[in-house]
């Protein structure tokens, strides 16, 4: 069973909380996501009863077990953008997906990685085919 770390804005901004949800509930057909808290509307709520020391040492867990991280990149992100360079240290597989903006450009750190799968997209039905598209090239039909 195929692990998938998906990584999508919080702190950063919630405006794509839905879509992460969608996305998440679409991954979970290819395997076990394992951070299905990013799309959960009431997270912000949630989080004081964490302590931030425990927010990161169970994602830095959650990471290592990763087979594959997904990164919705469009609302930036400190936490995203360091999830990245440490999924990339420990060479896993990544995808990024980004829906432009008027007023953003993804970070050169993304854009210009030849590490990272990076591809734009407009819609959800066009980032689910994307995501399926990579998944089936990199890990067969599952
Ligand atoms: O800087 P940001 O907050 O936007 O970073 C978002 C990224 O960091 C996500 O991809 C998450 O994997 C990770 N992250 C940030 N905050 C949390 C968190 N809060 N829980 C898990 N991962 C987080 C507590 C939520 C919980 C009690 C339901």
């Amino acid at each position: 069973m195929l692990n998938i770390y998906f990584a999508g804005a919080i702190r950063g901004g919630r405006d794509d909380a839905e879509l992460y949800a969608r996305l998440i509930t679409y991954l979970k057909t290819f395997g076990t996501v394992l951070t299905e808290h990013v799309g959960d509307d009431g997270l912000l709520q949630e989080e004081k009863f964490l302590a931030e020391e425990e927010i990161f040492q169970r994602d830095m867990q959650w990471l290592k077990a990763a087979d594959l991280v997904i990164a919705e990149v469009s609302t930036p992100s400190l936490g995203v953008g360091y999830e990245i360079g440490l999924a990339q240290a420990l060479g896993k597989e990544i995808f990024c997906l980004y829906r432009p903006g008027e007023n953003r450009r993804l970070s050169a750190m993304i854009a210009g990685n030849p590490a990272l799968r990076v591809a734009s997209y407009t819609g959800r039905a066009e980032a689910e085919k994307l995501l399926a598209g990579w998944i089936e090239q990199f890990h067969g039909k599952t």
